[in-house]
């Protein structure tokens, strides 16, 4: 069997996080979501191919790909624009035989179950869905028992919890006869009116159920904190690194080879600290934090509920909490997130051209990548700073700063 994986995104509403990396090079865990999704399909041994689909930093995917050993063989495609979902997937089955069952998976997506080995083992064609809180701002399915009878995308009053996971099994001829749909009002061609037109068709969709929370669709930058607390929740306690005492491991803690922990250290579970860290002296990690390979955590820095990426410096008297701090960043003495409101309403972020209620109350910063601030900056909840920018010291930030740009206040 083939798969395809979805790659060619843009990722605009995930800025800053991809502005230096495409979306499915998202760590999760410290490990990149489309390593997610190869992993689980080179644990199938029925799958002989995958087809990438690429577009935004694809070479960028493609090298990262490269330098993997995996059991199938790899085919890229580069899609050019992103014509949108359904255009994808058409030209990542190009080429395959018309009775051929493909396996297809959006590369943004996160879900703590593997479900591949389940749904390639079933015959016939499958919709992978999942019930969530929030099925107004995804793909809402409509069925008759066990089958899939439609799908309305973000609609106001959704007849179901059950929304589209982006996991599919399908013949290949069932996807190549529906050449008559047209362009979305956003001037895509959408993967979910092909499915319609499926259906409309007569062809047998089953709907495979995800359990409940346990999908998400990285969207938007604080969906990467939600989809690493999913991660957490699959990690046992397990200390290749060296403690030094006294410092207190408490719970599901996870740290890595080659990692250190100096002491007075206090490291509290669900965490996970990956290869060549080093935490403390007199630093505190509270639960749902994940800090990445070469990152310093220095002396009296607090660590909550954040996702630190690769060789990021908070060296002393630091506050990060439920922040994001891409990779090389440089947090200069006394940096502060504040993460919580006066009036505790739930924090807003600016999403490509409008504001978005993020649904956290305590949400901090997005910080991109190579960003230095100087000592003593404060960055109000919710603000994104752009990547290669200087926060220039004792400057409070209440408002999104731009890329490559030297901001004081
Ligand atoms: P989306 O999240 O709908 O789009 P995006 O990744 O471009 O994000 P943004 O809107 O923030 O710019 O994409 C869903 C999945 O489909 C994702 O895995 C990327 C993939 N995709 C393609 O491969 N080609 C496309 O043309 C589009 C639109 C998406």
């Amino acid at each position: 069997m083939k798969a395809v994986i979805l790659a060619a995104g843009n990722g605009v509403r995930l800025k800053p996080i991809t502005e230096t990396r495409p979306k499915p090079l998202i760590p999760i865990l410290c490990k990149p979501l489309l390593d997610w999704h190869l992993d689980r399909l080179a644990a199938v041994s029925i799958i002989d191919e995958v087809v990438i689909v690429t577009g935004y930093m694809g070479d960028i995917i493609r090298a990262y790909v490269m330098n993997r050993r995996l059991p199938f063989k790899v085919r890229f495609i580069e899609q050019g624009e992103p014509r949108g979902t359904g255009d994808a997937v058409v030209k990542g089955i190009e080429g395959m035989g018309s009775d051929d069952d493909v396996l297809i998976i959006y590369s943004d997506i996160f879900t703590p179950v593997n479900i591949i080995p389940e749904i390639v083992g079933e015959s016939g064609n499958i919709i992978v869905g999942s019930e969530v809180d929030n099925p107004g701002d995804y793909g809402v399915l409509i069925n008759e028992g066990n089958y899939f009878k439609g799908v309305v995308e973000k609609p106001i009053n959704p007849p179901s919890r059950l929304v589209n996971a982006g996991i599919y099994k399908l013949k290949t001829r069932d996807i190549l006869g529906n050449s008559d749909i047209k362009p979305s009002p956003r001037g895509e061609l959408e993967f979910t009116d092909v499915l319609n037109n499926m259906s409309r068709r007569g062809v047998k969709i089953r709907i495979y159920k995800l359990p409940r929370a346990s999908w998400i669709d990285i969207g938007k930058p604080w969906h990467v904190i939600e989809a690493n607390k999913m991660a957490l929740t699959m990690v046992k306690k397990e200390i290749k690194g060296r403690v030094i005492e006294p410092s207190h491991i408490i719970g599901e803690v996870y740290i890595g080879e080659n990692s250190l922990v100096n002491p007075f250290t206090m490291i509290e579970g669900p965490a996970y600290i990956d290869r060549e860290v080093e935490i403390g002296p007199n630093a505190r990690i509270r639960p749902w934090s994940v800090i990445c390979r070469g990152s310093k955590i220095g002396f009296s820095v607090e660590v909550k509920e954040s996702i630190i990426l690769e060789n990021v410096h908070a060296s002393h008297l630091t506050y990060i909490g439920d922040s994001i701090v891409c990779e090389n960043v440089n947090l200069g003495a006394g940096t502060i997130t504040a993460n919580l409101r006066f009036d505790e309403a739930t924090v807003k972020m600016l999403i490509k051209d409008h504001v978005e209620d993020t649904g956290r109350k305590k949400m901090g910063a997005v910080i991109g990548a190579n960003v230095k601030t100087g000592v003593n900056v404060s960055l109000m909840p919710g603000v994104k700073i752009g990547s290669d920018t200087w926060i220039m010291p004792g400057s409070v930030v209440y408002r999104d700063v731009a890329s490559n740009s030297i901001y004081y206040s």
